[in-house]
């Protein structure tokens, strides 16, 4: 069957002054690396070099052994050591080794997890700052690998960003963010599903009981091994069939903390969740989970050097068979494994970067299709939470490239009087309207949170015209699905700045044309005469400086086609709920 086929749609004019988009990426189209600074935390006033927790670290270290030695000699201690040698006489014994699955699914989540750190820190790298308030002002962070803030000029938050060493971040690249969160969250999903099938097979064979405590004992035989451990004399060894109870705290709490932690607090960071969720979203504000999903990542990353670090010196080769081969002797068989593991993760390590850089398109198309879930959750979670005067941001970071033309600078002049916001497309009734005709029309305020997708939040209170009305206004046709709302501005890479909404999200009952913001008009800095507030995207998608609206079949021949500017040039996700 021969179905008819539309007419190509004429579009409107700015359409014109839209740019194609490579499908890789090009150093010299690309933000100009910048670096950061060594990370620093907040105390009080005063900020701290991280690197001076080495040699803490390391004094705190050696004080450790000698004052645990010390406590050795004591009559008290070694009778504590005696009762509780470092595992519960309750705890009981897994005869059934280390199973096939249990060294598949051991490997499967350390081999998700690099990629999920690299492209995690990032993600960071776009906000290199870290704060618990959701507003974000500047010196209220408690952790940074940047400077100051300058306060004698403007400072976006695309300014801010900085650049990683390409085997750190992927793809290491300043302001890859859209890439690194692609990664992120693919990785992420095939994390949870081996996590899922991991507490699955625990729970339903005897394995669980390696990691679950089931007394109270745990407690003081894990102080026991601490101390045991820190004097350098280490305790028996029982691990082919239960772990000592420092082990097996640590490892609950990786497993069964840390692990969903970091699930909780990455969704908590997505605008359609956060702004759906209430109270809880207000509680657990976007900045608090920012920052405990920071430490979190701590928490692996310590995790990791010790569980490596004693696995290599309590007798490795014997180690290394139980996990990697499941046998408990002392041949060379782990290695077999241990290898070519160690191989396949270093290669993809070293590719991971370069790869995204040169085929950027297909790890944008990849990353959206392995984060549909996601999507799909989010997309029934409605942004209902509406804040207070009183949560009103001291600071609302600015963001994007401004207009710069004479036409614009015009408008300005004359406080945008000669203004007209031109909607057309697939529409019955196209119409050219005035700031007056505009504030003539039903005018909504919302007091709501911004999520930028570079990781910082902010609350304004805006006030406008709710998308809805203009709708009504227009009529869209039987055929119209998307609403694309045209800048004055041009991106950073050049060509118009654009973005496109499903006719859902433009209908919600929280999208408006924003001419306000905290009861004044909107800044030139913040996106008049226009700008759009849609609550359950990210930032990049309300458009700011908005020329015109039309409505359309399909964007895909629009630009790149990916549906806006950021999704052609910087391989964002067209939908962007989390
Ligand atoms: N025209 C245009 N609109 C834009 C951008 C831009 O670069 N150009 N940046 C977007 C991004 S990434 C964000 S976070 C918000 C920032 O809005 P604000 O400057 O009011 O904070 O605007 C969005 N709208
Ligand atoms: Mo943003």
């Amino acid at each position: 069957m021969i179905s008819p086929r539309p007419m190509p749609q004429a579009h409107d004019p700015l359409a014109m002054r839209l740019s194609a988009a490579d499908d890789r990426v090009r150093l010299s189209h690309w933000l100009p690396p910048q670096a950061g600074v060594v990370p620093r935390v907040r105390i009080g006033q005063h900020w701290v070099n991280v690197l001076w927790a080495l040699p803490l670290l390391f004094v705190l270290l050696v004080i450790g052994v000698a004052v645990s030695q010390a406590l050795r000699e004591m009559p008290a201690v070694q009778g504590f050591l005696v009762r509780y040698p470092g595992i519960p006489s309750a705890a009981t014994a897994v005869t059934t080794g280390f199973p096939g699955w249990l060294r598949l699914l051991h490997f499967l989540n350390l081999f998700f997890m690099v990629f999920i750190i690299r492209s995690g820190v990032q993600i960071l790298a776009d906000h290199p700052r870290l704060y618990w308030r959701r507003d974000c002002t500047p010196g209220t962070e408690w952790f940074r690998f940047q400077k100051a803030v300058p306060a004698d000029r403007i400072w976006t938050s695309k300014d801010d960003s900085v650049s990683l060493p390409s085997w750190l971040g992927i793809p290491g690249l300043r302001h890859s963010i859209g890439l690194a969160r692609w990664w992120h969250f693919s990785f992420t999903l095939l994390w949870m599903i081996n996590g899922a099938a991991f507490y699955v097979l625990l729970f339903t064979t005897s394995q669980w009981q390696r990691l679950v405590p089931t007394t109270w004992e745990v407690f003081p035989n894990a102080a026991s091994t601490a101390l045991q451990y820190l004097s350098l004399t280490f305790p028996d060894d029982e691990s082919w069939t239960r772990y000592n109870s420092l082990q097996q705290l640590s490892y609950f709490i990786t497993t069964f903390i840390a692990a969903p932690t970091s699930i909780l607090t990455g969704l908590m960071q997505s605008p359609a969740i956060s702004n759906h969720l209430g109270w809880f979203g207000r509680v657990l504000n976007r900045q608090k989970a920012r920052s405990i999903h920071f430490i979190a990542l701590w928490w692996f990353l310590l995790f990791i050097l010790a569980h490596v670090t004693l696995v290599f010196i309590t007798g490795a080769r014997v180690n290394l068979n139980m996990m990697w081969a499941g046998v408990q002797d002392a041949s060379w068989s782990g290695f077999a494994f241990l290898i070519p593991a160690m191989l396949l993760v270093a290669v993809t390590w070293w590719l991971a970067s370069p790869l995204t850089l040169r085929h950027a398109r297909q790890v944008q198309r990849i990353g959206t299709f392995l984060s549909w879930p996601f999507g799909r959750a989010t997309r029934s979670w409605d942004p209902t939470a509406q804040l207070t005067e009183k949560d009103i941001s001291p600071h609302f970071w600015p963001n994007g490239t401004m207009p710069k033309s004479e036409e614009f600078d015009e408008l300005v002049k004359n406080e945008f009087a000669d203004y007209r916001l031109r909607i057309g497309g697939l529409v019955e009734n196209p119409v050219e309207l005035s700031i007056a005709d505009l504030k003539a029309m039903p005018k909504q305020e919302q007091i709501t949170t911004h999520f930028c997708i570079q990781g910082w939040s902010g609350v304004a209170k805006w006030g406008g015209v709710p998308v809805r009305h203009l709708l009504d206004l227009v009529k869209p046709t039987a055929e119209a699905r998307y609403v694309v709302l045209y800048s004055f501005a041009d991106g950073a890479d050049g060509g118009r700045y654009y973005d496109a909404h499903s006719m859902a999200n433009m209908r919600h009952q929280l999208t408006i044309l924003a001419y306000e913001m905290n009861g004044a008009p909107v800044s030139v800095l913040h996106g008049a005469p226009l700008r759009l507030r849609c609550e359950n995207e990210l930032g990049f998608k309300m458009v700011k400086w908005i020329a015109a609206i039309e409505v359309v079949r399909d964007y895909a021949d629009l630009g790149a086609g990916q549906g806006g500017y950021n999704e052609d040039h910087e391989f964002y996700g067209y939908r962007a709920p989390i």
